[in-house]
């Protein structure tokens, strides 16, 4: 019995026989196959069968592709066998919340042959492209595909991961057989093993040696003590990063690869901004909230902290809609419970005739109150006169722990007085966090001023504050910081950098080590 295994393994490895019942030696997918069980990576069914032509589910195929790539299981939300090895592979960004929610009940019908082939590509062949003109004409139904799915599988082709069938389609949304998801495997990983260390383009910016200091596994839940934020052990943080624009019109910016960029950049911090009105949440509230789920998803999968901002403006005062913003940050704050990047700013920018007692401090006081429910975290509050107002939030602050006070300027219209103004509030004991600045005037255009911007940065890096900046898009106007047109799905050259992001992804990359030294 044991000298037939033998043989059989020999056999098998010669290509002269599959080890299967079912799996014909010589067949397409013969060699494959073998291969993937050799490896410990298939397995046949106890009568001796493969059974190749059988669908495979999402929770198959991701399963299949942790064991390939070596990456450990998580706690995972859902009870399902495969949950904690789909919760590593979403944090570790191989596909996006809505593609298979974390909640589990995608995990058992057949994945798509498009999610199956981004799913592989970001695990074992990160690194590869494929160029848009030739590989699309390899493509007899290209116009079917996603364009989501338009780098994945362009690279895929370009690896030769996969060929297309017959006929030459790809068929994007059909599922995938045990045979075929063989085949592409054996070639990725093949592939994978030919790879060398990869080397970034010589366009691409280097990435900075510090990209990883300040991280969320290294700093853990934040605390506020006295002024400063810190991390979990006590010991000072600075967090710094980009603020998405409005999800209503730019959500392309705040996923996966856009946030990821950042954190390449050396950002440890991203700000989700959503818009409570002008299309944002109060009109589209699933869609929205969707939307920043997403962007959470993506910036915890690069282990930075994430700021959920309720991003009022038009809607001057925030108590106007004290309701919805509670059942809101309730449910995020349940839902993220156990998770340390997630910080709160519960109003972007009181402004118009409001007041700071009357208004802004007891709408605090009632949102902050549905978080603490359920979290911890850090909650940052905003002032009246787009969060300017910090003295009257100086003069009468909250009770509470972990609380920070935003402090918002633009660096063509706010000058000294502010940073006077800041100066005076933390004397007072208040924790300041600049949530949001521009390197433009408050209207986020009128061109970028750099020696200002400069000066307020040095400002802020004096007094160990934690910023972000305005705003990752590419709209046509001096705050953001990518040039018009520029493609959200690629890592970024110099040349799709507005100057104002030149300039601010400069400072993101050269200030050293993000944690400071205990004072
Ligand atoms: C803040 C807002 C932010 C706004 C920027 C720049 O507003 F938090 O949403 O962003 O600063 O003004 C701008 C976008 C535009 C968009 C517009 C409306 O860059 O593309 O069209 O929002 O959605 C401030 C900040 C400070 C002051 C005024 C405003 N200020 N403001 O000191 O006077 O009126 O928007």
């Amino acid at each position: 019995m044991k000298k037939l295994g033998v043989l059989l393994f020999l056999l098998s490895l010669c290509g002269l026989l599959a080890g299967f019942s079912d799996v014909e030696a010589g067949s397409w997918y013969a060699r494959p196959v073998d291969e993937m069980a050799q490896a410990g990576w298939v397995s046949g069914y106890s009568d001796g069968t493969f059974r190749p032509n059988r669908t495979v589910s999402a929770a198959e195929f991701v399963t299949l592709t942790a064991r390939c790539a070596g990456i450990d299981p998580v706690q995972g939300q859902a009870e399902h066998w495969a949950a904690g090895d789909l919760e590593a592979a979403l944090q570790a960004g191989w596909y996006d919340w809505d593609e298979l929610p974390p909640t589990g009940e995608r995990f058992d019908q057949p994945i798509s042959r498009k999610l199956a082939v981004k799913i592989l590509m970001k695990a074992l062949l990160p690194q590869a492209q494929g160029d848009y003109v030739t590989q699309s004409q390899k493509i007899q139904d290209f116009v079917q595909l996603d364009g989501h799915y338009y780098s994945a599988v362009l690279a895929a082709y370009a690896s030769g991961v996969i060929s297309g069938d017959a006929e030459g389609n790809f068929r994007p949304d059909s599922s995938l057989t045990r045979a075929e998801a063989c085949v592409m495997f054996q070639q990725a990983v093949a592939k994978a093993k030919k790879t060398t260390q990869p080397v970034p383009g010589p366009e691409s910016i280097s990435k900075p040696a510090v990209s990883a200091a300040g991280s969320v596994s290294q700093n853990g839940w934040l605390q506020v003590k006295g002024t400063q934020l810190c991390n979990e052990a006590g010991e000072p943080v600075v967090l710094r990063g980009m603020s998405s624009h409005g999800l209503q019109w730019y959500s392309q910016f705040a996923q996966a690869q856009a946030i990821g960029n950042t954190a390449d950049f050396g950002a440890n911090l991203f700000r989700v901004a959503m818009y409570t009105e002008e299309g944002g949440y109060l009109s589209r509230p699933e869609e929205m909230r969707q939307r920043a789920v997403k962007a959470i998803e993506a910036a915890i999968s690069r282990d930075m902290y994430v700021i959920l901002d309720w991003h009022i403006l038009s809607d001057g005062n925030p108590m106007d809609r004290v309701a919805e913003a509670e059942s809101f940050f309730g449910e995020i704050a349940w839902l993220y419970r156990d998770c340390p990047n997630l910080i709160y700013e519960i109003c972007n920018e009181p402004n118009g005739n409001i007041s700071w007692a009357e208004d802004v401090k007891p709408y605090a006081q009632r949102v902050a109150a549905a978080i603490r429910a359920n979290s911890q975290g850090v909650i940052l509050i905003g002032s009246p006169t787009w969060s300017q107002d910090i003295h009257l939030a100086a003069a009468a602050p909250l009770e509470g722990e972990n609380l920070m006070y935003t402090l918002h300027f633009y660096a063509g219209t706010h000058g000294s007085w502010l940073q006077d103004r800041m100066d005076s509030a933390l004397s007072a004991g208040l924790p300041i966090f600049v949530s949001e600045w521009g390197t433009s005037q408050a209207d986020g255009s009128g061109g970028v001023f750099v020696k200002e911007s400069e000066d307020w940065l040095d400002f802020l890096e004096e007094r160990g504050i934690s910023w972000c900046n305005w705003s990752l898009c590419d709209k046509a106007e001096s705050s953001a910081a990518l040039r018009p047109g520029t493609a959200s799905d690629v890592l970024w050259t110099q040349e799709d950098l507005s100057e104002s992001g030149q300039f601010v992804f400069s400072r993101l990359r050269g200030e050293g080590d993000l944690a400071l030294e205990a004072k």
